[in-house]
């Protein structure tokens, strides 16, 4: 019986299906339990009477991933490869250029279908493309990371939350629906050598691993339960105060995809918060994130000033000479060296933990537009440091939020100022009356 809903699949290559085995070719979304695309391909083989493998294919040099990233990932994924041995699963890690390393793999196990989960980012795109070109066998991709498809939920670049929102609300019914479990059928596996994967990939080991969180599926769901136990109450009022610990801490997870974004609303809504918290955080969780997916699937250039609105051009064109009162070089905002503490304290909390306070992603990116020779120079290096540092980075809500601090996207426009023109401004006395910055700040100077 079919349980998932077909409108979340689409066949991205025609072909004949070989005689092989089906195989899931798993990118973005990195688990076991409450993945679509994983059921997907257990539904086709098991309707094709074929096996199954799962592959995950490590490019070299991923969008200047580091150890930190890799650190994080290759645990995880260690883990799929155990828990998938227990449903009788096999995993198969390839290390390669994606597209020719699994193309050649498709051709020689002769793989009959594959299936790949959805991923709006160029570096992803790209090797499907190419992949594509290269095998004659159907592709089929899932939606396996937002609830609503992203090519349901919308079929246009949208302006805003307030626009894709009710868009959401109408799918909710249809697609968020609980998961069915895999039965167990474990079986005896010979796991990849991981180690040989880490030298191969030999990541620049200066960003160092993060040690307060623990990667994987298993840590995921007890980080999930703990926040539902004792942080969803209170998350409206205290989410936006960099002194609180008041957000969930489960970015690094869902970027990953060790955790199902679906599964953190079917549990939030179980719970026993409030109303206010729950739609305060499932705001963030379903209409943000998934506002994220949709701006960098219909806008390519979601990482550059071409990807703002016309007005947003516009008004950096105008301000474009301004002078700046600070001119800082991308060294110095990496290693915190600029006249204001705030701004420094928020780009140490990243250096070091590898995850800034949400409140703070803002005033950070936001000044940075301020203290730059032109908004290009901004975006290189908000994007630049934001992947280099942040656990959470390469994502679609990474450069969402960045064109948002810096083009307005997703914003409306503002009384024109200098050097923002109508981009929204923030400083550091509203900062001062939102929460106590100099505790934030002595609490970031400890971390050093
Ligand atoms: P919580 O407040 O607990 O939110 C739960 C989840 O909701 C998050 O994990 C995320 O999936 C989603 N969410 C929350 N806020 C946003 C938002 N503003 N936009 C989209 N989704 C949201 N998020 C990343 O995942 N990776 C990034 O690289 C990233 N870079 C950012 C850069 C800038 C300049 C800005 C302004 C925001 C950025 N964000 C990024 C969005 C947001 O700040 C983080 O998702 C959030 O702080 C992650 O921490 P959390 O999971 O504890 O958040
Ligand atoms: N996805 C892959 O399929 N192969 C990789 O080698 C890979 C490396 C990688 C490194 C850092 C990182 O943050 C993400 C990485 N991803 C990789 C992609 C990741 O799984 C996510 O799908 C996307 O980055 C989110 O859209």
């Amino acid at each position: 019986m079919l349980t998932v809903n077909n409108r979340r699949v689409r066949v991205i290559n025609e072909g004949k299906m070989g005689s092989g085995s089906v195989a899931y070719w798993m990118s973005r979304e990195q688990r076991v339990s409450d993945s679509w695309a994983l059921l997907y391909a257990i539904e086709r083989a098991k309707e094709f009477k074929r096996g199954l493998v799962v592959i995950f294919t490590l490019a070299p040099a991923f969008s200047d991933a580091n150890l930190r990233h890799y650190d994080f990932m290759l645990k995880g994924l260690r883990e799929v490869e155990k828990g998938l041995a227990e449903k009788g699963v096999l995993f198969s890690l390839l290390m390669g250029e994606p597209s020719s390393t699994l193309s050649s793999y498709i051709i020689s196990n002769n793989i009959s279908l594959l299936v790949s989960d959805f991923d709006p980012l160029k570096v992803k795109r790209n090797w499907k493309d190419k992949l594509n070109h290269l095998i004659n066998i159907p592709h089929h991709e899932v939606d396996a990371h937002n609830i609503a498809p992203c090519w349901i939920a919308s079929d246009k670049l949208e302006f805003g939350a307030y626009t894709l929102r009710p868009k959401i609300k109408k799918y909710l019914p249809e697609f968020l629906d609980d998961y069915p479990e895999i039965s167990n059928s474990p079986m005896a596996y010979q796991p990849a050598n991981w180690d040989k994967a880490l030298s191969w990939l030999n990541p620049c080991n200066l960003v160092k691993p993060i040690t307060w969180i623990k990667p994987g599926e298993n840590e995921a769901r007890n980080v999930l339960l703990n926040f539902i136990n004792t942080g969803l109450n209170g998350y409206a009022a205290r989410r936006n105060n960099p002194n609180l610990d008041g957000q969930s801490n489960l970015s690094p997870y869902l970027h990953f995809g060790q955790l199902s974004a679906q599964r953190v609303t079917i549990e939030v809504m179980k719970s026993a918060a409030t109303e206010e918290d729950k739609s305060a955080f499932l705001e963030e969780l379903i209409v943000r994130r998934e506002l994220s997916d949709n701006f960098c699937y219909y806008n390519p250039n979601y990482d550059s000033l071409e990807g703002f609105h016309r007005w947003a051009k516009e008004t950096h064109k105008v301000h474009r000479r301004d002078k700046r009162e600070f001119n800082y070089s991308i060294e110095e905002f990496e290693l915190g060296k600029t006249h204001d503490p705030l701004w420094n304290a928020a780009q140490n909390e990243m250096l070091i933990t590898g995850k800034m306070h949400g409140f703070m992603r803002m005033y950070w990116a936001k000044k940075i537009l301020e203290w730059t020779s032109s908004p290009e120079e901004a975006m290189r290096v908000a994007i630049y440091l934001n992947d280099k540092y942040s656990l959470d980075g390469r994502d679609p809500n990474g450069y969402a939020g960045i064109a948002w601090s810096i083009g307005g996207v997703h914003d409306r426009a503002w009384g024109e100022r200098e050097v923002y023109g109508k981009i929204r401004y923030m400083n550091y006395n509203g900062c001062k009356r939102k929460f106590d910055v100099d505790s934030y700040i002595n609490r970031m100077k400890v971390l050093q």
